[in-house]
């Protein structure tokens, strides 16, 4: 016989246990689409404590999408490897390689799962914690509270590293800029994301990934907003690559 309070105390002591349980990380990571979860795939691969905090109800962010709602991405051959990786199937034509865009989330998020990070959505990162100016966590708060705008105080982990992967908002860089302090690009500041350039922005969002301020690192498409970088459309190698050299990078340090 189902018992209706035994699902109850079934679902909040799991899922208030698994929360309690990533209080303290390795790696935060702001944003569930294709970098973020690409960097938290390779980082509990290599041992890390890594926790996902995902905004909207489903992981995954652009890409589901593909280009225009037609439900294809396409990669390149420097990040078909990455395809393989996460189990992806493509087919080859003129050159570059063209995957589901539904397959690659689900894939993206299965591999993820498998691998150990611990995903969490509906819930968003409106803000940081900082020590002695090094970015050391992320303030939380349901995002139904943000949608609804009700005033009801967030709550907080701690990593000893951030990333923000929040894509286009480019939310946690933002943060900090605006209330700590100078971030490690030309100017200072968030330069804003360009127009569309695949070719290059392609290029660029894997150089500029990296650490924008002591803690904090910036992938995929928040990497180029942040520099001032255009955008590429419905290409996404770029996207995994920058989630794969996130990870690199943080696992040197820890
Ligand atoms: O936008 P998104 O897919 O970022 P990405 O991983 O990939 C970009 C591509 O999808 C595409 C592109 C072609 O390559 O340019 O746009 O860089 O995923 C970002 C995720 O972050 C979530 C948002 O809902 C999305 O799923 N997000 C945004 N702000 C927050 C957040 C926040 N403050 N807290 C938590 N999640």
């Amino acid at each position: 016989m189902i018992e209706e309070i035994e699902v109850s105390r079934a679902i909040v002591e799991n899922a208030v246990r698994d929360f309690l349980d990533c209080l303290e990380v390795d790696v935060a990571i702001a944003g569930g689409g294709p970098s973020g979860l690409v960097a938290a795939r390779y980082l509990a691969d290599s041992g890390a404590k890594v926790a996902l905090f995902e905004r909207k109800l489903s992981l995954g962010g652009g890409m589901w999408g593909g280009g225009m709602m037609y439900p294809r991405i396409v990669v390149q051959e420097e990040a078909r490897f990455i395809l393989d990786d996460f189990g992806i199937n493509y087919r080859k034509e003129r050159g570059q390689y063209i995957a589901s865009s539904i397959e690659s989330v689900a894939k993206l998020l299965s591999v993820a799962v498998d691998s150990g990070a611990r995903l969490f959505n509906c819930i968003s990162v409106e803000d940081v914690l900082v020590r002695e100016k090094r970015v050391n966590g992320f303030v939380l708060n349901w995002s139904a509270v943000e949608a609804a705008g009700l005033h009801v105080d967030p709550l907080a982990v701690k990593a000893r590293y951030c990333v923000d992967a929040t894509g286009h908002p480019l939310e946690v860089c933002s943060i900090v800029c605006r209330k700590v302090g100078e971030l490690n690009t030309p100017s200072g500041g968030v330069e804003g994301e360009r127009s569309m350039w695949a070719d290059l922005s392609e290029k660029l969002v894997v150089e500029n990934t990296g650490e924008v301020y002591p803690g904090l690192y910036v992938s995929g498409m928040a990497a180029n907003a942040v520099y001032g970088s255009p955008r590429m459309g419905p290409v996404f190698g770029g996207m995994l690559l920058s989630g794969k050299r996130v990870a690199e990078l943080i696992t040197k340090r820890l």
